[in-house]
């Protein structure tokens, strides 16, 4: 039966340590659309391969994004949440994806040119077809809004023009042209200690960073040693006051406060007083979740079951659409 609601997908690349930037530009987002859409949400495992992971480390990894999903309130009944690895129809769909996209339009990609000029020993291929891998993953479900962050915009413009060659090939109506969706919230968390770059799972400088599993004291050491800028009042304002303003939007989001009702707090108040305040609260707000966390990391089969139950969701429905998709470009399906 196919879904009423419209269907939400996205994912995370399983590399760093989950953020506070990803909770809140991403994870706090999708669990307020869980009650009112179709959601799958997935580990791209698979993408985190286009950079060298130690396998060790890979495994775990999954296993913590995972854990931190439910953690911070994702409800696998509610939602479908699968390892992309879990369900081969991704590399497959994205193989008959690949036979259709440009080599220049993958060249124009400037997370391509990014990754390749931060990795420049290790420039292997699926690092150049990465997008057509996240094209896959978003056609794969028929997904009608994916929630994605500024950098991967460039991704889904690809997706959406591979629908339409896909389109001129083999006629209309097989894939759903996916919509970028831009959340109510579209904060945008700034590193701790040079505010004017985004907050990055990836960032190998700590300080830079709150991670959603962290220790209570290191998160307040981390706030309290953010960078912040001349003049002392409390203000939002991006341009002058990058620092003090990425402060206030963290606050804003995680307090449900408006911005003007914020100013109007700390008016007189020092950045000390806004530090220590917000500390808390961040610290407060992930508590439950590293509580939670610390529980389900302890049970790796009830994990594994609640994969391969989210792995078997998916496949229903990534099946369907694969069978559509390689009976229309021509191949003969395998009889039994
Ligand atoms: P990396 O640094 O490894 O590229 P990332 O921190 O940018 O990773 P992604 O895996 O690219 O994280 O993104 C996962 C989701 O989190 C995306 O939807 C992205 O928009 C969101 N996100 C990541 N960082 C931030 C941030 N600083 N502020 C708001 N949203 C963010
Ligand atoms: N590249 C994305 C992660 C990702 C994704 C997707 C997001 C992989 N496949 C499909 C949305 C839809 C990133 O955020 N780094």
């Amino acid at each position: 039966m196919p879904p009423m609601k419209k269907t939400i997908l996205s994912g995370s690349t399983v590399t760093g340590n989950l953020t506070l930037g990803n909770y809140i530009g991403a994870i706090n987002n999708w669990r307020q659309l869980q009650d009112d859409y179709d959601c799958l949400y997935f580990l791209a495992d698979l993408h985190a391969l286009t950079v060298h992971q130690d396998p060790a480390i890979l495994r775990e990894r999954i296993y913590s994004f995972f854990a931190q999903y439910l953690a911070l309130g994702l409800d696998p009944q509610k939602n479908i949440i699968f390892a992309q690895s879990h369900v081969h129809e991704h590399t497959e769909l994205s193989w008959i994806l690949t036979c259709l996209t440009p080599m220049g339009a993958l060249n124009r990609m400037t997370q391509f040119k990014e990754k390749s000029a931060k990795h420049t020993k290790n420039i292997n291929a699926g690092l150049f077809t990465y997008p057509t891998l996240m094209a896959a993953d978003i056609l794969l479900y028929q997904a009608d809004l994916v929630p994605v962050g500024e950098d991967q915009k460039q991704h889904l413009e690809l997706c959406r023009d591979l629908v339409g060659t896909f389109e001129n090939h083999y006629g209309k109506g097989l894939l759903k042209m996916p919509e970028p969706y831009i959340g109510k919230t579209g904060a945008r968390v700034m590193s701790l200690q040079d505010p004017i770059k985004k907050m990055s799972k990836s960032d190998e400088v700590e300080k830079n960073f709150v991670a959603v599993i962290e220790d209570p004291k290191s998160i307040e050491k981390k706030i309290k040693s953010a960078a912040t800028d001349s003049g002392s009042e409390i203000r939002f304002d991006p341009e002058m006051k990058p620092g003090v303003s990425n402060l206030l939007t963290i606050y804003s989001v995680l307090a449900g406060k408006s911005m003007a009702e914020l100013e109007a707090a700390y008016a007189g108040k020092m950045y000390g007083h806004l530090k220590v305040d917000l500390a808390e609260l961040v610290v407060e707000t992930l508590r439950p979740a590293r509580e939670r966390y610390a529980d389900l990391m302890k049970n790796r089969d009830h994990l594994d079951q609640l994969l391969a139950s989210g792995a078997a969701r998916a496949q229903v429905r990534a099946q369907e659409t694969l069978k559509k998709v390689y009976q229309a470009v021509g191949l003969v399906p395998r009889k039994a």
